[in-house]
């Protein structure tokens, strides 16, 4: 978490005033968490490389993958736009949005609203917050920044102590992410484990090393409605299909 913290915001050059007169400002976003309720609950990840894997997949196109991701009929797409650690962009952002209606959720570090403008700009209908690199405070404002936006809010944990610090922000959703920032090991018992600790206002979320269909059957029996799942698409040379398999 603290190769994470040491991310620093590179603010972009445009002005908020401007961000907020973008064509995409006004779109009405569309509720990732109501689509994971009404769908397969799977979120497809747009992932090149990774601090944990380097590189995943770097000759597929945005467009193309998310356009497999939308005909395999995943509730949601996630498209990393961290450029240091994860090979993306805005602009993969943007794109994605050019070429889906699917909801798109902006998988980045948040820590200033201005990203959250951002978000909204490039055509996201969610963000991401991660627990354990914000403080109680700036998670509540950066919730509370998203939601004024329309968009709506995962809010990411990995233990007890990040779960009650994220209690009272005005999040949609709980991701519990079964990587373990620190070692990089994954475990599905950590979704296990804080499940019935989850309020039920929140739709769950169980995130990362999800790679066969019996572990969504099993996380479902916790109250999962939502499965983030990245590498185990992105690493085949199709990911739509590889996601559709996991739908159909
Ligand atoms: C996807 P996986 O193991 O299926 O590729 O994981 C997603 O959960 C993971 O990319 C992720 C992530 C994050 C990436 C979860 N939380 C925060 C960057 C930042």
């Amino acid at each position: 978490a603290d190769k994470f913290k040491e991310v620093e915001l590179k603010k972009s050059l445009i002005p908020v005033s401007q961000l907020e007169n973008s064509v995409l400002f006004d779109r009405k976003c569309i509720s990732l968490a109501e689509s994971l309720k009404n769908g397969s609950g799977i979120i497809a990840e747009h992932k090149r490389r990774s601090p944990s894997k380097s590189v995943i997949n770097q000759s597929l196109n945005v467009q193309d993958v998310v356009k497999g991701y939308e005909e395999a009929e995943v509730s949601g797409i996630s498209v990393l736009t961290d450029g240091k650690y994860f090979g993306g962009s805005l602009e993969d952002l943007l794109y994605a949005r050019a070429s889906v209606n699917t909801p798109l959720l902006r998988k980045e570090f948040m820590v200033d609203a201005y990203q959250v403008s951002e978000a909204k700009a490039y055509g996201a209908d969610a963000i991401l917050l991660i627990a354990a690199v914000l403080s109680e405070k700036q998670l509540i404002y950066l919730a509370d920044s998203a939601k004024k936006l329309g968009m709506d809010v995962l809010l990411e944990i990995h233990n007890e102590e990040e779960l009650q610090k994220s209690l009272n922000v005005n999040a949609d959703m709980i991701g519990v992410n079964n990587r373990n920032l620190k070692t990089f090991e994954v475990s599905i018992d950590t979704s296990k484990r804080l499940a019935k600790l989850i309020p039920n206002e929140f739709v769950k979320v169980s995130e990362s090393g999800i790679s066969t269909t019996a572990a969504i059957t099993d996380l479902k029996n916790y109250g999962f409605e939502g499965f983030l799942i990245g590498e185990n698409f992105m690493k085949t040379d199709n990911p739509g299909a590889a996601a559709k398999e996991f739908i159909t």
